[in-house]
């Protein structure tokens, strides 16, 4: 039998607000596009704490969670959906580790991250973790997509 085709499918990407004002929301297109990944809404977006509520409901409760969201709230992200085979596991390849210090050479926190020295790790992008992460965060900052 023929191995069978990964299913096409899209992620909800992030340039959080430090990638934005570091100027790198380009170089994270560019990445994301150099991996052969196709673009299907792109906005540059004010978050609201509404909105970081539903994002980051999982979250709730944890030490990090006020000052993550105070962070998010700190400047325009980005919102951009992408598409392609594997996108949801091969975007979180390209962003690489949560820890900027800790992430690898090559991606995308490990080549324009580091340690900024502030208690929220400052990681320069979000990925959807799974395909029913991907329908829930596409749906909240893309509602009629
Ligand atoms: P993301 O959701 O942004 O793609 O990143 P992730 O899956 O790698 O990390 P996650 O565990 O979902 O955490 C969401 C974001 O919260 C901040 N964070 N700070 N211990 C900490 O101070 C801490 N842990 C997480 C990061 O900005 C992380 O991306
Ligand atoms: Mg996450």
């Amino acid at each position: 039998a023929e191995p069978s085709t990964p299913a096409v499918e899209r992620t909800l990407v992030l340039v959080k607000p430090d990638g934005v004002r570091r100027g790198l929301s380009g170089e994270v297109l560019r990445r994301i596009e150099a991996k052969g990944y196709t673009l299907v809404a792109v906005e540059l977006k004010q978050a609201t704490t509404e909105l970081l509520a539903a994002h980051y409901a999982e979250h709730e409760g944890k030490p990090f969670y006020q000052p993550l969201v105070d962070f998010m709230l700190s400047g325009p992200t980005l919102a951009v959906v992408a598409e392609g085979q594997g996108v949801i596991p091969g975007f979180r390849s390209l962003a690489g580790a949560t820890n900027p210090t800790e992430a690898a050479p090559g991606t995308i926190r490990g080549d324009l991250g580091r340690d900024w020295g502030l208690k929220v790790q400052q990681n320069l992008v979000h990925g959807s973790d799974s395909t029913e992460s991907a329908a829930r965060e596409i749906g909240l900052w893309f509602p009629g997509l």
